[in-house]
This record gives structure tokens, sequence and C-alpha cells, in this order.
């Protein structure tokens, strides 16, 4: 066999598995006929660091908050995100979290690390109603 006759082989092995590093799509179709088989095993592409921690999300529309009765466990974050086209903010009657004006799109994230009860309101619009309360629980 001559040199690059091994080169060219080198060559389509690492061709191969170029092209099939990208579409590394999750077997459709799982043999429901074969129980022992570990099909779980294949390599987690996409990362999620933070898949265990629990998380929420409160919409902030104009004047309300959806959902404005929430309960989560301990160590829960929450975010609070602005779908209105109104400016909205956020103050915890406690005082445990506080943001300013946010507007359309913009974000706020607490994390719960105590049980209570958190009533809060959108400063602007308390008086419209716009109020809500998280519970969190053990
Ligand atoms: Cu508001």
């Amino acid at each position: 066999m001559r040199p690059y006759g091994m080169l060219c082989v080198v060559f389509v092995a690492l061709a191969a598995s170029c092209v099939a590093a990208p579409s590394q799509t999750a077997p459709t179709a799982v043999a429901t006929t074969a129980p022992a088989v570990t099909v779980a095993t294949a390599p987690t592409v996409t990362a999620i660091p933070t898949a265990t921690a629990p998380f929420a999300v409160i919409e902030m529309g104009d004047n309300f908050f959806d959902p404005s009765q929430l309960t989560v466990k301990v160590g829960t974050t929450v975010t609070w995100k602005v779908v209105g086209q109104s400016t909205h903010d956020l103050a915890a009657r406690d005082g445990s979290f506080v943001n300013r004006t946010m507007s359309f799109g913009q974000t706020f994230l607490f994390t719960f690390t105590k049980a209570g009860h958190y009533g809060y309101v959108c400063m602007q619009h308390e008086g419209d109603g716009m109020i809500g309360e998280v519970t969190v629980i053990d």
C-alpha cells in the first residue's frame, strides 16, 4: 500500500466525524422492544447548568401580575418580566427585594431562600391593583 493511501483513510474518517458531530439528533425511534438498552447514554450536547434549580416566571402586564398569587419552594428563582407596554417596577412589602422602573422585555430575578409570604406591588400601579404575592414553602 502506498503511504498516502492510509492518509486518505484517515481523512475520510475525520471528515465523517466532522459531518456527524453537529447533527447529533437524539434517537427518535426509541426501541421499545429492547428494555435493557439504555438509550439515555447519548452525549448531552446541550449544557443546561441550572436545569435542576427551580424557577418560575411572573409576567408584568398593564397593570397586573400574572400570576398574582404564586407558591414556590425555597430556593426557587422567580423572574418578573414586563410584557405590558407601560413601565413597571417592583417592591416587596417587607423590603426583601425592590427594583426600579422596567420597560417591555426587561426582567428582574430574585431567589427566595426563606419560607414565608412575600407580598409585593408595582409602586406605580399599586392603586390600580397591581399587587401580588409569592408564598414560599419548605
Ligand atoms: Cu406597574
